[in-house]
């Protein structure tokens, strides 16, 4: 009963963010909602995708530097609880815990992820890759998570962002995004947030305009998704997907794009009318230059302590503190 009321919870504020974005003269859908099991999948298949540097080029920096990193979190002996947002599968945070665990430092691993899925095979996982590893996963809404780690534990904190994450909103949101995260931590607290660097636009564009489509069945899999779980009748080969980068402002944009004049139903609302070429804005993935991410940290009432980059200067793991 407990688990019915909380789907419908869920299905409820999808609704009404999908309708929200839809209706609006812009159209819009929020691209957390891109990641459903498929969605899941999809984004593995994107991190494969020989264009889609960021993965490798974090992973390069997680394998390389895990000392200076380690070195850089703890900065002191106390235990402290290692929390990961959006922790994913941990793919890149393993070395660092693999290596503080070697170092026999006291902490516990806390991921937390929007997918219950995603926490039952890390806590199933994570323990028999990593012997000793101490770790308790937090499934729901970041911030709700942060709260309960503060309720479970009163040791130092330090969080990880990975991924560039970060850039999957606006300017102003990821401001707000950080200045509500820094008001869940305490002073000296650290952050490890990971960011994706201008380069030559024509390589930021190609990670999201990969030649086996795979971004765009991304994009058209939120549209399978409204489709089964708000009883709508998108027909996924009307629409294709456009991506654009914007070299001045380091913003890369996704869209769908419809193919023809049509209308779409959604369960008990008014038909959703598009024009053929209308575009209904899917994803924003920024990209940053390292004093603008300074600036966000000082902004937002942290301070940048340390940059950590990949051989190519590509991407920056940035150590913050609160
Ligand atoms: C999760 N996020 C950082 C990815 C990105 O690069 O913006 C999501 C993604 N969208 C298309 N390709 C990958």
């Amino acid at each position: 009963m407990h688990m019915n009321l909380l789907i419908s919870k869920e299905v409820n504020t999808f609704r009404k963010d999908v309708l929200q974005g839809l209706q609006s003269t812009s159209k819009h859908l929020e691209s957390k909602y891109f990641y459903d099991a498929t969605g899941d999948q999809l984004f593995r298949d994107i991190m494969n995708c020989p264009e889609y540097y960021l993965t490798n080029c974090e992973l390069e920096i997680l394998k390389t530097q895990t000392a200076q990193l380690a070195a850089a979190i703890k900065s002191s002996a106390e235990p402290f609880d290692l929390i990961e947002l959006g922790a994913g599968d941990a793919s890149k945070s393993i070395y660092l815990l693999r290596y503080l665990l070697a170092q026999n430092h006291a902490f516990t691993y806390m991921p937390i992820d929007i997918s219950g899925n995603v926490i039952a095979q890390l806590s199933n996982k994570l323990p028999a890759l990593l012997p000793g590893l101490l770790i308790n996963g937090l499934h729901g809404e970041y911030f709700e998570m942060l709260k309960k780690a503060t309720t479970l534990s009163s040791r130092r904190k330090v969080v990880l962002f990975l991924g560039s994450n970060i850039g999957n909103m606006p300017l102003t949101e990821a401001t707000i995004f950080c200045k509500a995260l820094r008001s869940h931590l305490s002073i000296h607290d650290r952050l490890l947030i990971g960011a994706d660097l201008k380069k030559d636009p024509k390589t930021i564009l190609a990670a999201y305009n990969d030649k086996a489509g795979i971004t765009k069945q991304f994009n058209l899999n939120l549209l399978k998704r409204i489709n089964r779980e708000l009883q709508a009748d998108f027909d996924c080969n009307q629409f294709d997907h456009y991506a654009c980068y914007d070299p001045e402002n380091g913003a890369c944009k996704s869209y769908l794009v419809s193919l023809q004049n049509q209308q779409i139903t959604i369960d008990g609302a008014a038909p959703i009318s598009f024009h053929k070429d209308e575009c209904i804005a899917m994803e924003i993935s920024q990209k940053f230059t390292v004093k603008q991410l300074d600036q966000l940290a000082l902004d937002t009432g942290f301070y940048p302590v340390n940059h950590f980059f990949d051989d190519k200067e590509w991407f920056m793991d940035s150590i913050w503190e609160a």
